[in-house]
């Protein structure tokens, strides 16, 4: 068979981190681009890393950065991929606010980098890329599901910048003939998801309050409602994109809907805690209802568990998204194999055993920071 190279950017975080696990079992050889950064920022593929001394290893990381023409070109010559992922990306929403110059650049020129690059480099027809494209581009829905037809509506610079990188990668597919394809995912979570997004805030803030390292977990909008899948199903489906005969852009998503606050409470559930509400808007409050299960959390009944900091509201809101994935059940087989539940369950599981590693190591004296924001 002929070797399959692929390079991934964004190999760092959580979908490059199970994209490169799942290549690596299909015999790929995979390489992925880090940023520099002061402290090690690999935690998420350390597992799978491959000493370089080893004979014929199949991992490589490269020094790189999306915002680096030349850095590009030369690890795209230097590794001579059959397929590129695109998955690096400044990936907050929230964030991309607060630096929307920089978010276009990364998010949206970045792409243009890597796609310009691979023209230059004569790669147009023996090299597939992949885009990780959004839900977030349908922003103020004009469609209820939405589908690969809905219009676009972008509600942020992570957005508008996600909208040029969508549209470039669909104009190098028909100008240049190249097989570049859109991946327009919903939410997808897993205990590797960044510690900010509101699914991990959720179960590593709940897992805290359980071990008594934390009180309160203090949240935005928690009407916002959201499609939510797994990771792991989601990165199958982005090198399934690139299997086919035709390049073509796909909606990646589960099919079902929930609000932020009923995340909150199957994830509290999970820990043997009920909630009350009480309140409205930003007045709204939980409170510890009551407590069951073997997990013994050192919450009390009648605690207030949550609380709304209105520092967590977005300029411009996504209220609801909610995705129609037939046509990637239809064409491609793919149909999501881990239910919301059984996520849930395996956010808070690990974020649990984490916390009372914590709180262990407090109990013996020793000084624990609980990174929070
Ligand atoms: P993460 O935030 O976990 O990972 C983003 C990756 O991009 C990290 O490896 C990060 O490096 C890297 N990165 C950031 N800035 C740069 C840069 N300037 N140059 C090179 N690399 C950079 O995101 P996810 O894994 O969750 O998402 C993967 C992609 O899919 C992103 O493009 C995201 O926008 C998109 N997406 C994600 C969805 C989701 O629900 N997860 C849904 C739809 C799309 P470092 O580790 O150093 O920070
Ligand atoms: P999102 O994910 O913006 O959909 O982008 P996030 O988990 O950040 O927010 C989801 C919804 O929850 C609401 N929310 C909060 N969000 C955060 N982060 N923190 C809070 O305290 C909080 N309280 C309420 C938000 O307002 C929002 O409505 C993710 C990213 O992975 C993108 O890169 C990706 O493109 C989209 O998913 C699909």
């Amino acid at each position: 068979m002929e070797k399959r190279v692929a390079l991934i950017t964004g190999i760092t975080g959580q979908d490059g981190s199970y994209l490169a696990e799942f290549l690596l079992e299909k015999g790929y050889e995979v390489h992925g681009i880090k940023r520099r950064a002061s402290l090690f920022n690999t935690e998420r593929v350390d597992h799978i890393y491959q000493d370089p001394h080893v004979k014929d290893p199949k991992f490589y990381l490269h020094y790189g950065d999306l915002t680096d023409s030349s850095n590009l070109t030369r690890i795209l010559k230097e590794t001579n991929p059959t397929e590129v992922y695109n998955l690096g990306a400044m990936s907050h929403v929230a964030v991309s606010f607060e630096s929307p110059e920089y978010t276009a650049d990364v998010d949206a020129i970045g792409t243009l980098r890597i796609l310009e690059a691979m023209r230059f480099l004569g790669m147009e027809k023996s090299t597939r890329f992949y885009q990780a494209s959004t839900s977030e581009l349908y922003g103020l829905v004009q469609e209820i599901p939405q589908k690969e037809t809905t219009p676009f509506y972008p509600r942020s610079p992570y957005a508008v910048a996600k909208l040029y990188a969508y549209w470039i990668t669909v104009n190098y597919r028909e100008a240049y003939g190249m097989y570049a394809c859109n991946g327009i995912l919903f939410n997808h979570e897993s205990p590797r998801r960044g510690e900010t997004f509101v699914t991990r805030k959720i179960t590593r803030g709940l897992s805290n309050i359980a071990a008594g390292l934390e009180q309160c977990l203090y949240m935005g909008n928690m009407d916002s409602l959201r499609d939510w899948g797994h990771a792991k199903d989601y990165v199958r489906m982005q090198w399934m994109m690139l299997q086919q005969e035709q390049p073509e852009d796909y909606v990646i998503a589960t099919g079902v809907q929930y609000s932020v606050r009923q995340f909150i409470e199957m994830s509290a559930l999970e820990l043997g805690i009920s909630i009350r509400w009480e309140g409205h808007g930003v007045e709204e409050k939980g409170y510890v209802a009551a407590i069951s299960g073997d997990k013994a959390p050192k919450a009390e009944i009648g605690q207030q568990i949550v609380a709304i900091d209105p520092r967590y509201f977005r300029p411009a809101e996504v209220e609801t998204l909610l995705g129609d994935p037939t046509k990637a059940k239809e064409k491609l087989g793919w149909v999501p194999q881990i239910s919301l539940g059984e996520m849930i369950k395996e956010m808070v599981a690990y974020d649990l055993e984490q916390a009372q590693k914590h709180a262990l190591l407090k109990q013996q004296g020793y000084s624990v920071a609980v990174s929070k924001e």
